[in-house]
């Protein structure tokens, strides 16, 4: 098997423990690149890196009761990233019996249900059960109130059942590519991953006829209205790679573009406006450091 990539959503009420379990799956690699103020806009909340596979969690934010009450819009925009990812994590504590919030998701999650990846219900903090009928209880009791793909107990604090947890979600991803760098820290900036996704897309389309020092900037970043307007400069060294890259009547940069908006659009939750140009530099790379720095700096 080739390598295997996506996009998990998860999504629950606050403090059921998705964090924790997030941080449980992915373990000492984690690469939080979320809960920065100014990327709220940014819904990856981590990324898995494994040998042969990579999954990407993308949060929902928003799916709450804020304090001034149920906000439509911000679930609207919540509720966006969920047809967008492979699968789905709904999170719920074993004890759940319903409640506003939660019967608010599960009303969502229904009345989307045709645009819906598989749902999995993870009923979580079974740590806490006093013994073994308690969770059976919880299942049974959760598990006509939506198709479940599959509904999976587990501790996120302790462990129990994770390992089951990760072969499916494992299982559930497909081929694709390795999105973000094994060593990705944690602050990278938006401008960085969006010039990565990027270069990214450049390989894949032009199935790595281009070589891997190219270059990518970006030039503008901005939020005008609705959308996040975002123009790159691709960098490449003699004029045939120039060629290969915007392809017979721009075909090929005009995919480069369509395909590395939808990711950005999914990685950053917001609609993308993406124009991209390509530059001959023939001494670029003694600029790629500073180009490096360019990506580095919001
Ligand atoms: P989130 O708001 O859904 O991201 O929830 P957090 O991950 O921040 O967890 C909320 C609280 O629940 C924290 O105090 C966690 O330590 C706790 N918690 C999370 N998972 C478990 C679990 O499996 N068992 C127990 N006992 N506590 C947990
Ligand atoms: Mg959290
Ligand atoms: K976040």
């Amino acid at each position: 098997m080739s390598f295997r990539s996506g996009f998990v959503g998860i999504v629950g009420r606050p403090n059921v423990g998705k964090s924790t379990l997030m941080g449980a799956i992915i373990g000492e690699k984690i690469s939080i690149i979320s809960d920065k103020p100014q990327t709220t806009r940014n819904r990856i909340m981590g990324v898995w890196h494994g040998d042969d596979f990579q999954v990407v969690f993308l949060d929902t934010p928003g799916v709450h009761k804020g304090k001034y009450g149920i906000n439509d819009f911000m679930l609207n925009t919540a509720f966006s990233v969920l047809s967008e990812v492979d699968i789905l994590l709904l999170v719920v504590e074993y004890w759940e019996t319903g409640g506003q919030e939660f019967n608010l998701l599960l009303g969502e999650l229904r009345s989307r249900h045709r645009e819906l990846p598989p749902v999995f219900l993870v009923v979580n903090k079974i740590d806490l059960a006093e013994d073994k009928h308690e969770i059976l209880e919880s299942i049974a009791r959760q598990k006509d109130l939506f198709d479940f793909a599959g509904i999976i107990p587990v501790s996120a604090l302790n462990g129990e059942n994770l390992d089951r947890l990760k072969a499916l979600i494992v299982e559930q991803m497909e081929e694709g590519p390795r999105y973000f760098p094994e060593d990705m820290i944690t602050d990278q900036s938006e401008r960085f991953l969006v010039a990565e996704f990027i270069r990214e897309k450049v390989f894949v389309l032009t199935r790595d006829e281009i070589p891997h020092s190219i270059a990518v900037q970006v030039e503008q970043f901005v939020t005008e209205e609705n959308r996040l307007v975002i123009s790159a400069c691709i960098y490449v060294e003699r004029d045939s790679q120039k060629g290969m890259i915007i392809g017979k009547r721009g075909a090929m940069i005009k995919e480069i573009g369509s395909q590395a908006r939808v990711d950005l659009e999914r990685m950053l939750g917001t609609k993308v406006f993406l124009e991209l140009h390509v530059k001959v530099s023939r001494d670029w790379r003694k600029t790629s450091a500073r180009l490096r720095e360019f990506g580095y700096t919001e």
